[in-house]
């Protein structure tokens, strides 16, 4: 059996030796192998070891729409967000439009920047597929008294304008005479009269996002 000296068996040997001085075995024969020295430093951390096997599915829960506490949470957070948005409103920083949410940082920018100065608040420029959405984003127009661009630009086909996603209009609201760009012009404006007119798309125009 291989005895191993504990650090503390070993320090005190090491102090032996020194006490006793250099031991000469007696008539000039070589003496035994001295003791093993101390301990190296530690060496460097190993390897991560491979991932360990997926655990048990834990136990099942209720279907959302049956789980009573989540339908409590769900009902407390609608409601906060109901205050919320009629504090927005009453403050005059959003308008609601059937499911959307209409708002404006005030800000003249190009269509470009206009773009992703919405997506970078979570939005996208605002868009009206029917009167009551063109009625609510013409009171912005109104309100700050600027032209404001719209989520529409003009198709490879001149003079056919699309939504920014490539479908068809389904609702327009054209000025007299409008579009007449023939291509030159691939933006659309509105006007403080709620009116469209198609426009080159670096004019400084108001923000305004949809949400
Ligand atoms: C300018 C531009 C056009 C617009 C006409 C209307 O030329 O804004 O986009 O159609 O005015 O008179
Ligand atoms: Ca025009």
């Amino acid at each position: 059996m291989l005895y191993t000296y504990t650090i503390f068996e070993e320090v005190v040997a090491h102090q032996l030796d020194f006490l006793q001085g250099p031991q000469r075995p007696p008539s000039g024969m070589p003496g035994l192998p001295g003791r093993d020295g101390l301990p190296g430093v530690k060496g460097p951390q190993g390897e991560k070891g491979n991932k360990g096997e997926r655990g048990e599915p834990g136990p099942e829960g209720l279907p959302a729409s049956v789980d009573p506490e989540l339908q409590e949470s769900l009902q407390v957070l609608k409601h906060q967000i109901t205050r919320l948005e009629g504090v927005l409103t009453l403050e005059g920083k959003i308008t609601e439009v059937g499911e959307k949410i209409l708002a404006t940082n005030g800000k003249e920018v190009n269509f470009e920047t206009t773009l992703s100065a919405c997506e970078h608040a979570g939005g996208s420029i605002a868009t009206p597929r029917n009167k009551e959405e063109n009625d609510a984003i013409w009171d912005i127009v109104k309100q700050f008294n600027r032209y404001a661009y719209l989520g529409i630009r003009e198709s490879d086909v001149p003079g056919e304008f699309h939504y920014l996603d490539g479908k068809p209009l389904n609702y327009t609201n054209w000025r007299a005479r409008e579009p007449n760009g023939k291509g030159g012009e691939n933006c659309v404006e509105m006007y403080t009269d709620g009116g469209w007119n198609d426009k080159k798309c670096d004019q400084y125009r108001l923000t305004i996002c949809e949400f």
